[in-house]
């Protein structure tokens, strides 16, 4: 059956690369999240947006699905290939087509990293804003698909914001322009912003126009050492009333055992139970002096214990080790990861509940708390006891994902902040999205990709459960 598929495939499409290697397959069929088997069929790279077209129309004829393959740096099973499918890897689309410097946009291909986003921009004298530690292998259409979030988005917000233009071929093999990288567009529905984020549902993007902004003059990065959860966002409120804050993140005291454990440099001698990291504009004089006012504010308040200032970009690099290195120091652990979030103003009754019921559910697991509490976005991480199976850790975890979802319901918040619902959260999107939201969701994929071959599986399924 396989192989015949992929005879009729290499005839309609005698040039497209593909590849059914054992290491391919184990490579491309999974992503972060290391919970399902790789079982790809094959995996496909185009090499232009024909390509792309022909390779769906091919897939909808044949019933065959498509899982678009970006980085695969996700965390919650969007780019998994378990059952079957073709993946679609970008890899060998990934130039920057253009740069307007009067629009001051860039338009590259899907498969691009956001680090040579960034680098492309920075040549210019430009900046693109997102960032998130996974940049030198994630890439754009994956930070599209799942609007992802980051490190600034105190500052600068989601990727959203900074996608002007896509281009993207629906699940018929048709070709959308969306927007035309227009800053004023007032002729319709905006199908540019239903792509982003619907997790490779809804179509393929091969190819956006990012917005690019001016660099932020000189920044200086702050750790602090927080003695009590309710002073966290007494610190957060402190410093952005005082500085312009581009970064405003925290951990706790187990994050800093695994991350040190990791290479990182412990910050102070002292142990605290909450730190906080903050980059914030420090070009002027007035504004170094204004950072050194906010730390002895909070020290007078009891807010912080101590406090460390970079004095260059080496040791700004370091102090950011502290919360970027932290996902990875947890890796050999196999967390169970959740990436929730609450309005800034629910954080601290949030994170009350939280405390209470992690203390009361996980007397004996390694829980790790960290994120971008200037967001609302917290992501705890839940670590797998040694010796304990994997079923009995998977079925741990998702029996208090399901309170969690309740202490979430209670303060209005969501089950995926910045990492998207994939496979991992699918069984909870009902307790933040409606039965309406979800039966209109189905309907606009249905319009999308009829022959549903789009991702199967991922965020929802396409027939509602019986
Ligand atoms: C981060 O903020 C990423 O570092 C990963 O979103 C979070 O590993 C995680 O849970
Ligand atoms: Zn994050």
């Amino acid at each position: 059956m396989n192989a015949s598929l992929l005879a009729a495939l290499k005839h309609r499409l005698p040039d497209l690369k593909l590849s059914t290697e054992p290491g391919d397959r184990e490579h491309f069929g999974r992503d972060w999240t290391r919970r399902w088997t790789p079982e790809p069929l094959a995996i496909a790279w185009p090499g232009s947006v024909e390509e792309v077209r022909a390779l769906v129309r091919w897939a909808a004829e044949s019933g065959v699905a498509i899982v678009p393959s970006g980085g695969r740096t996700g965390l919650s099973g969007g780019a998994v290939a378990a059952a079957g499918e073709l993946v679609v890897s970008f890899d060998r689309m990934k130039q920057v087509i253009a740069f307007n410097p009067v629009d001051r946009t860039l338009t590259v291909q899907p498969g691009i990293t956001l680090q040579a986003v960034q680098d492309a921009a920075r040549e210019h004298g430009l900046i693109y804003p997102v960032d998130f530690a996974a940049r030198g292998s994630c890439q754009i259409g994956g930070n599209i698909a799942t609007n992802a979030g980051g490190i600034r988005v105190i500052r600068y917000g989601n990727t959203r914001q900074w996608v002007a233009g896509l281009k993207v071929v629906t699940g018929t093999g048709e070709l959308l322009d969306l927007n035309r990288a227009l800053v004023k567009n007032a002729s319709g529905y905006d199908l540019r912003h239903l792509m982003i984020g619907s997790e490779g549902t809804l179509g393929l993007i091969v190819e956006a126009t990012l917005l690019l902004t001016d660099p932020p003059p000189d920044s200086n990065v702050m750790v602090f050492a927080v003695p009590a959860m309710d002073a966290l966002m007494q610190v957060f409120a402190t410093c952005r009333a005082q500085l312009t804050v581009s970064a405003f993140e925290f951990f706790t005291d187990r994050a800093l055992h695994h991350v040190t454990r990791h290479g990182a440099q412990r910050p102070f001698e002292s142990d605290s139970p909450f730190y906080v990291i903050t980059e914030f504009d420090a070009g002027s004089q007035a504004q170094q002096d204004a950072a050194l006012a906010v730390f002895e504010r909070c020290l007078e308040n009891g807010w912080v214990t101590d406090g460390v200032i970079s004095q260059s970009e080496a040791q700004a690099r370091a102090l950011w080790r502290l919360r970027e290195g932290i996902t990875e120091s947890l890796a050999p652990h196999r967390p169970y990861k959740n990436d929730i979030s609450v309005r800034i103003s629910a954080v601290p009754a949030f994170l009350h509940d939280m405390q209470e019921l992690l203390a009361r559910e996980y007397p004996h697991f390694d829980c790790v708390w960290f994120g971008h509490i200037g967001d609302g976005n917290l992501h705890i991480n839940v670590l797998r006891p040694e010796g304990m199976p994997d079923a009995q850790f998977i079925s741990e975890c998702e029996r208090v994902t399901k309170l969690l979802c309740e202490v979430l319901e209670k303060h209005g918040g969501s089950i995926s902040a910045e990492h998207g619902i994939g496979l991992v959260k699918k069984p909870y999107l009902d307790t933040v999205r409606s039965a309406a939201d979800i039966a209109l969701m189905r309907g606009i994929r249905g319009v999308l990709d009829p022959a549903g071959v789009f991702n199967p599986g991922k965020l929802f399924d396409s027939t509602p459960p019986a």
